[in-house]
């Protein structure tokens, strides 16, 4: 799906900042059709946001069911004769709106946009009254998955992943126009021939006006470099200044609708960094070079806001991983705003993109999380419907991000449960529609401590391996010499397998401002001791190809457990981004590694 753009032909306007708001624990909403007027509170709500830590006290933050957001918007006077588009970026978990009395659509999966027409609905100069009710409800059946328990207190939400519920509309919401005839997608992708790069792109077109397609490319300094005809072909740029990790170089493809008069009636504009991607023997290749990750799994996640989208925030992680030395991150546990991968394509940032399945564990869920033991893969838990709810996650998401020169790898899923044929399964077909979507990436999943090397039956089918391990931290807690034997004997197996090998995940809580002599659990001390001894391993094995320290930074988690103080502790930086003394050491490295 397409971003909303203001190019020659087409404008856009942000229904972004309050918007009136109202929690509906009761569901009486959407019996009372709430859409229908204004909605009967006095409540603001700020967009982009998640609801949750914006209000105060537990009604909010623990809030199951529905949220009802309203605003009203006025039409451009010069839309007239234009389609207009209502789009939201995200609504987390599920959402249905309405444009005036109508509802246009509804959506569900918390972090890949959906759109509406509303042209038939609105005057150009006229207002229109937005309304989205929005849900958090997690059940066997979404992705992620959960429980919503009924309890002689309320409802209460269970889920099996170590984040916040947050929820809300977490990113921009739009209104925009595009002519009636209009470029409905853009496929791009990229590949050299000799210094030449060769961008083949696909157009598809809706409407009714004849058409011809039109595409221009032009470099950095917009010199037209390449032009092509028609909805599919080829643009051919010599001596390519290839995009490549470090060096974010991105040309514009102007891709044009033009009538029969030679005038324009579509121009949407498509970046493109031209490079490859392959996984040859144990290297994953850039541009024919081994490349090694070097990076963080992240978070949406800061105070207030929760998972709200923030380009304060996103500007200063990026100059974060820059101050590091990070090259990549994944974009662990779901799609983030797709302004963190255009700005990624322009830093030369590699990303692991991965899909919101995260928490298909009940041996995890049962062992870490407590509580009831459940099978994860059965007809009452995850079934067919929850596969199909996965499809569609990895559909959208690969409908949204393919044309990002950053997004190396696809990550299907987090720490699923793989060690037994129902994971194996469940597991086959999500491979096989990937590949069948996007042929020009490798894929993967993460792989959890539960399933080692011999018991694991999904690795096979990925083209890379992704482990998250956790020695020194939840196994052999607090001693480094057991954990470094043992991981480097498990790490010695998968090598075995001879594919590359990135370790998505690891790292140890640590509280900012605890130290000790002697590394102990929780201080800085340790979290360096801790991560020198990872590094240690991961330079004796010739298969490692990336590392990725769990996190970033310090992150919000359920309050439902007692293993976690005011959040999950394993970042590098603290929650308003500080560093802790890991950071000094991770930066030396990363800065010199040849
Ligand atoms: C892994 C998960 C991650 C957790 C992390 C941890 O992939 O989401 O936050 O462990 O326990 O199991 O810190």
């Amino acid at each position: 799906m397409l971003r909303p753009q203001d190019t020659l032909t087409r404008e856009r306007k942000a229904l972004n900042g309050l918007w009136d708001f109202r929690l509906d624990a009761a569901g009486e909403g959407r019996r009372e059709s709430w859409h229908a007027a204004p909605l009967a509170t006095s409540q603001a709500m700020p967009v982009p946001a998640s609801y949750n830590d914006v209000l105060v006290g537990t009604t909010g933050r623990d809030h199951v069911g529905d949220a009802w957001y309203q605003t009203t918007v006025r039409v451009p006077r010069g839309w007239a004769g234009q389609r207009v588009v209502l789009r939201f970026d995200s609504a987390t978990h599920a959402a249905v709106v309405w444009a005036g009395d109508t509802e246009v659509v509804r959506h569900e999966g918390g972090y890949t946009p959906f759109e509406a027409d509303v042209t038939s609905l609105v005057e150009p100069g006229g207002e229109l009254r937005v309304t989205a009710v929005v849900n958090n409800e997690l059940t066997f059946q979404t992705i992620p998955p959960g429980i919503v328990h009924d309890t002689p207190q309320g409802r209460r939400q269970q889920y099996f992943h170590d984040f916040f519920n947050f929820a809300g509309l977490h990113r921009s919401v739009w209104l925009y126009s595009t002519p009636t005839t209009y470029v409905d997608d853009v496929v791009v992708t990229t590949a050299r021939r000799g210094a030449a790069g060769v961008v083949a792109y696909s157009v598809s077109v809706t409407g009714d006006a004849a058409h011809a397609v039109r595409v221009t490319l032009r470099d950095a300094d917009g010199v037209v470099v390449a032009t092509a005809d028609g909805a599919q072909g080829e643009l051919v740029v010599d001596d390519a200044h290839l995009w490549a990790p470090g060096d974010g170089y991105l040309y514009d493809a102007d891709v044009e609708l033009v009538d029969e008069s030679g005038s324009t009636l579509d121009s949407y504009h498509q970046s493109v960094g031209i490079r490859t991607v392959e996984v040859r023997g144990a290297q994953f290749l850039i541009n024919g070079e081994p490349f090694y990750f070097q990076g963080f799994g992240k978070h949406e996640d800061t105070a207030v806001r929760g998972k709200g989208h923030d380009d304060a925030y996103l500007v200063h992680d990026f100059e974060l991983l820059d101050w590091i030395g990070a090259n990549s991150f994944r974009t662990s546990h779901y799609p983030y705003a797709e302004e963190v991968y255009d700005y990624a394509d322009r830093k030369g940032i590699v990303v692991i993109d991965e899909v919101g399945a995260v928490g298909q564990n009940m041996g995890l869920a049962g062992g870490i999380f407590g509580g009831e033991n459940y099978t994860t893969f059965s007809p009452t838990t995850v079934n067919d419907v929850s596969q199909d709810a996965h499809k569609q996650a990895i559909r959208e998401l690969i409908g949204r991000d393919k044309n990002h020169p950053s997004v190396v790898l696809w990550s299907i899923a987090n720490e699923p449960e793989s060690d037994t044929d129902a994971a194996r399964a469940y597991f086959e077909p999500l491979f096989a529609l990937t590949r069948e979507l996007d042929s020009s990436r490798p894929v993967g999943f993460v792989n959890v401590m539960l399933a080692p090397h011999g018991k694991c039956q999904v690795s096979e089918l990925g083209d890379v391996l992704m482990l998250n391990r956790y020695y020194g931290w939840y196994v052999n807690t607090g001693d480094l010499v057991a954990a470094e034997d043992a991981w480097l004997a498990e790490l010695r197996q998968w090598a075995t397998e001879g594919k590359p090998i990135i370790i998505t995940e690891y790292g140890a809580d640590t509280v900012a401002g605890v130290h000790s002599l002697t590394p102990q659990p929780w201080s800085e001390e340790y979290q360096v001791a801790y991560l020198e001894m990872n590094h240690r391993v991961f330079d004796a094995v010739d298969e490692v190809v990336g590392e990725q320290v769990w996190n970033f930074a310090d992150f919000a988690t359920s309050s439902t457990s007692v293993f976690r103080v005011d959040g999950n502790k394993k970042g590098v930086f603290t929650r308003d981004r500080r560093p802790k003394a890991a950071a000094h050491v991770l930066r030396r490295r990363w800065n010199h590694r040849p």
